[in-house]
C-alpha cells in the first residue's frame, strides 16, 4: 500500500493517491464525511475558524461504488483562504515553524497558509485512512479507534477501559465526560492568552491477529512510529508502555501467556516487530502550536532580526483535533502489514495455540 497527499493549504485544492487498495471495496464519497467532520477546524471555539467543507471527489479507482485495485485518487477543494493573513509573516521565520527549514532546503519561500508544513496537509491521511479503517474493519473484523490522553498539563484520568461513546461527545476526543469542564476553562484561558500548548493522543487497534509485521525491516512497531511521527506537529511516539518501560523490572514488564490468555499488554500488542493479536497500543505527543499572536524572536530571509507576530486563524492546540489523523495513520500502517503479511504467508499466523487477547 503506498499513499502520497499533494496540495497546498492555499493552493486550488489538495489531494491524495492510495494505491495497492484491493478490489472489491465499497466505497462512496460520503464515506469520508463523518472523519473528515471530526478532524476538521471551524466546528468549535477551541481550533482555528477556517471553515472548510472537505467534500471528496473520487476520481479514480472507484467504478460502480466498488474499488477497481487501481490508484485511488481522492481529492478537496480549498475554498477558504485568506492568503492575506500571511503578509505580515512576509519573509519572516517563525520560531518553531518549519519555514525556516523549507526556506534551508528549497530556497523558496511561500508563507501563504504554510503550504505543504501546514495542518491542512493532514485532511488527506485522513482520507486515506478512512479507505484502510473500512477495509480492516470489512475483512479482518480490526478497530482502529483514538483518544486524547492529555492536553497540556491536564491528564485524562482513566481506571478502567476508554469510555468510546464520551470520546465521540465532546470537541476534544476526551474519554472522561466529568473533565470536560475543566478543559473548556483551560482552552478558554489558553486561547485568551494567545499561547499554545501541546497534547498528547492515544490509539488502540483492537482485533489485529497475531503475525502482522516483519521480524527485522519493516517492524510493526518501527513502521506504525514512523507512521504517526510523519504527522505536522509530532515530537514524540510511544508504542505500549513507550518511556515507562525504562524504569520497569523485567518481571513487571513481561507480558505472561497462559492457557487463558496474556496476563497484561506492556508491550502494546507487538513482539519482535510482529503483533501478537493483542490489542495493538501506541501514543503521539503533538507539539504547541508555532503560530503565535505572541511577538518572539525570529529572522527574515535577508537575516535581519526581526519580532514575529502571526496573527489570523490559528489553533492554540492542534493535538485537538489530532485524533482523527492518529487514527488514520494506524489504519494505514495496519492494512499495509496485513496486505504483506497475506502475499508472504497465507494464512499463517493463525496455528495453534491461541492465545487470546488481554487488553
Ligand atoms: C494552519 C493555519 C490555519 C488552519 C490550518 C492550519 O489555516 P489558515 O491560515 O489558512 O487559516 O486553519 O488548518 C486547516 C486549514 C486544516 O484543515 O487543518 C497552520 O498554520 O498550520
Amino acid at each position: 500500500l503506498r499513499v502520497t497527499t499533494f496540495g497546498e493549504s492555499h493552493g486550488p485544492a489538495i489531494g491524495c493517491v492510495l494505491d495497492g487498495c484491493p478490489p472489491g471495496l465499497a466505497l462512496a464519497a460520503e464515506d469520508f464525511a463523518h472523519d473528515l467532520a471530526r478532524r476538521a477546524t471551524g466546528r468549535t471555539r477551541h481550533t482555528s475558524q477556517r471553515r472548510e467543507a472537505d467534500a471528496v471527489e473520487i476520481l479514480s479507482g472507484v467504478h460502480e461504488g466498488r474499488t477497481t485495485g487501481t490508484p485511488l485518487a481522492l481529492l478537496i477543494r480549498n475554498t477558504d483562504q485568506r492568503s492575506r493573513d500571511y503578509a505580515a509573516i512576509g519573509e519572516q521565520f517563525r520560531p518553531a515553524h518549519a519555514d525556516y527549514t523549507y526556506w534551508q532546503k528549497y530556497g523558496i519561500r511561500d508563507p501563504r497558509g504554510g503550504g505543504r508544513s501546514s495542518a491542512r496537509e493532514t485532511t488527506m491521511r485522513v482520507a486515506a485512512g478512512v479507505v484502510a479503517k473500512k477495509w480492516l474493519a470489512e475483512r479482518h473484523g480490526v478497530r482502529v479507534r483514538g483518544w486524547l490522553s492529555q492536553l497540556g498539563e491536564v491528564r485524562a484520568v482513566v481506571d478502567a477501559g476508554i469510555d468510546f461513546d464520551a470520546v465521540e461527545s465532546n470537541p476534544f476526543f476526551w474519554p472522561v465526560a466529568a473533565q470536560v469542564p475543566e478543559l473548556e476553562a483551560y482552552m478558554d484561558a489558553l486561547r485568551k492568552s494567545g499561547d499554545s500548548v501541546g497534547a498528547e493522543v492515544s490509539v488502540v487497534a483492537d482485533g489485529v491477529p497475531p503475525g502482522w509485521g516483519e521480524p527485522v525491516y519493516g517492524k510493526l512497531d518501527a513502521e506504525l512510529a514512523a507512521a504517526l511521527m510523519s504527522i505536522n506537529a509530532v515530537k514524540g511516539v510511544a508504542i505500549g508502555d513507550g518511556f515507562d518501560v525504562v524504569a520497569q523490572r523485567g518481571t513487571a514488564h513481561r507480558d505472561e501467556i497462559t492457557a487463558d490468555g496474556f496476563l497484561s499488554n506492556h508491550a502494546g500488542g507487538i513482539l519482535g516487530g510482529i503483533s501478537s493479536g493483542q490489542q495493538v497500543r501506541a501514543s503521539a505527543a503533538f507539539k504547541p502550536t508555532s503560530s503565535l499572536r505572541l511577538p518572539g524572536r525570529g529572522l527574515d530571509v535577508h537575516g535581519n532580526a526581526v519580532e514575529v507576530v502571526t496573527t489570523g486563524r490559528h489553533d492554540p492546540c492542534v493535538g485537538i483535533r489530532a485524533t482523527p489523523i492518529v487514527e488514520a495513520m494506524t489504519a494505514l500502517v495496519l492494512m499495509d502489514q496485513a496486505l504483506r503479511h497475506r502475499a508472504q504467508c497465507g494464512d499463517v499466523g493463525t496455528v495453534a495455540p491461541r492465545v487470546p487477547p488481554a487488553a
